[in-house]
């Protein structure tokens, strides 16, 4: 961790990654002395290659734009690299390391064939018309599609690349390389998407609070939950817990939150579908409509509640609100975001023993049925939804399962974090040392 430290010092965000799961591992490492003769921790916190370069497209007022954009390629051991991509302003090298390294061990629990691989760009999505957004995928297509195919590395969404965006980017890729076999998954219904795809995070994520909920046998119907984001994930995330009769008192975007004590009706939540998905307003919008309370600039971990879902960002939940959730009694936390919670709040929550499920477990359905899609794509063949959700539960409990095994403490509870690493990094340990030295 030292020597990670002084070579990669200016890139907090991958350190952060890498040494919750290297103190995780620890035990296991130890067991394994043929590890340290191999250097296997080294080569696989050091992404493969890295991908960076430079994408200039043209505004609607004709002007010509830059931006820096990347391709990580992290680990192939257990399958071809896999991963979305991001488009937000805050993009950079570090934080799309920490992502890919997550990748890679939430892919191994997945129980599917694939490496972990994430790329993105400091563009941001936000204000630029259909056109602006199409001009920028298809620049960023133009340099990547090289290095990308169907059994190689497969992108897909994540924070600002949805539907919208992997259309783009698949079009212009089919172009470039001149077949049409599925290099990228979150892609139309009509050109080889899976169903269940776009509700996959979120679906996985509640199945995944289900299976924990059941180890100390507590129903989620009525339970109060506060969700942040308004995005892909935590809209799904919302939809299923309504369906379940749980009660989404709180969803945020980058600007504030909104606080329903009662819970999100029905009517509510169509409103909000169509605000974010198809207008893509803003939160303030449905506090104004609905005259409820809003958070401005402000975060939803102080209201009180039961279960708590971040799903926006990372490094979005510190100490401070993981303390406060504790003391007003959550009694689960569930990871839609990749590493929303911090350091600090990791430790409190493991602390107090509540049911706490770190994202490369709890988030993994995403990328689970990006795994179905690519499945559905070789077959050329399409799944029905409830096949589709079956499997997602089954893969969900699947990697409950592994938690379990790997985590379970001397007094019955489950450490998810230590289950999820031990059992990611067993399985791309295992592939590493059984492929030699590469
Ligand atoms: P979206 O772009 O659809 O939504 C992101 C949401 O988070 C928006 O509400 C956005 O608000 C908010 N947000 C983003 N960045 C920040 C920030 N810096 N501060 C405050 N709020 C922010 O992304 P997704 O829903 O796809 O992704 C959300 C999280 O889930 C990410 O951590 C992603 O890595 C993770 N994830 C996504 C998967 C997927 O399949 N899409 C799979 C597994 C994990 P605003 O609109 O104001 O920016
Ligand atoms: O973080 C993630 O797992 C995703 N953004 C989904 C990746 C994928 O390939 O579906």
């Amino acid at each position: 961790m030292s020597d990670l430290r002084s070579r990669f010092a200016h890139e907090p965000e991958y350190l952060q990654a890498v040494e919750e799961v290297l103190t995780s591992i620890e035990e296991v490492y130890n067991q394994h002395p043929e590890f340290e003769r191999y250097n296997l921790i080294e080569r696989l916190c050091i992404p493969d290659r890295i991908f960076t370069f430079r994408v200039s497209w043209i505004d609607d007022e004709g002007q010509v734009r830059t931006n820096m954009a990347y391709r990580i390629q992290h680990n192939n051991a257990i399958g071809p690299y896999k991963g979305g991509v991001r488009f937000h302003s805050s993009v950079n090298q570090s934080i799309l390391k920490f992502l890919a390294f997550e990748q890679t061990f939430k892919n191994s629990l997945t129980t599917l064939a694939m490496g972990g691989a994430k790329g993105g760009s400091d563009f941001s999505p936000k204000g630029k018309s259909n056109m602006e957004i199409m001009r920028f995928c298809q620049a960023y297509v133009a340099e990547l599609w090289r290095h990308i195919g169907p059994d190689t590395d497969v992108p897909a969404g994540d924070i600002g690349v949805g539907g919208r965006e992997v259309g783009f980017m698949y079009g212009m890729y089919k172009k470039m390389a001149r077949e049409n076999t599925g290099t990228f998954t979150g892609k139309g219904m009509e050109f080889g998407g899976s169903l269940i795809r776009p509700e996959a995070t979120g679906y996985g994520n509640v199945y995944f609070l289900l299976n924990m909920l059941a180890t100390r046998g507590i129903d989620i119907k009525g339970k109060r939950v506060a969700i942040s984001g308004s995005g892909n994930v935590a809209i799904y995330t919302a939809e299923k817990l309504m369906q379940l009769g749980a009660r989404v008192v709180t969803m945020s975007d980058s600007d504030g939150t909104i606080y329903l004590p009662e819970g999100l009706t029905q009517e509510q939540y169509e409103y909000l579908f169509e605000l974010k998905v198809y207008y893509r307003g803003r939160l303030r919008e449905f506090a104004e409509k609905y005259g409820c309370e809003y958070f401005d600039r402000g975060k939803p971990w102080h209201v009180p509640c039961d279960i708590a879902m971040p799903s926006a960002t990372q490094n979005e939940l510190d100490g401070d609100d993981a303390r406060a959730l504790l003391a007003n009694g959550v009694i689960a936390v569930s990871e839609g975001a990749n590493m929303p919670s911090t350091p600090e709040a990791v430790h409190a929550f493991l602390d107090a023993k509540i049911l706490y499920a770190p994202g490369k477990a709890a988030n993994a359905g995403g990328v689970a049925v990006s795994g179905l899609e690519m499945a559905q794509n070789a077959q050329k063949m399409s799944w029905t939804a409830q096949e589709v959700d079956q499997r997602l539960k089954d893969i969900m409990a699947n990697i409950h399962a592994q938690c379990c095994k790997y985590g379970q403490n001397p007094d019955g509870t489950v450490n998810y974090v230590k289950g999820a690493n031990v059992a990611g990094f067993m399985k791309v340990a295992r592939a590493m040392m059984a492929q030699g030295v590469l």
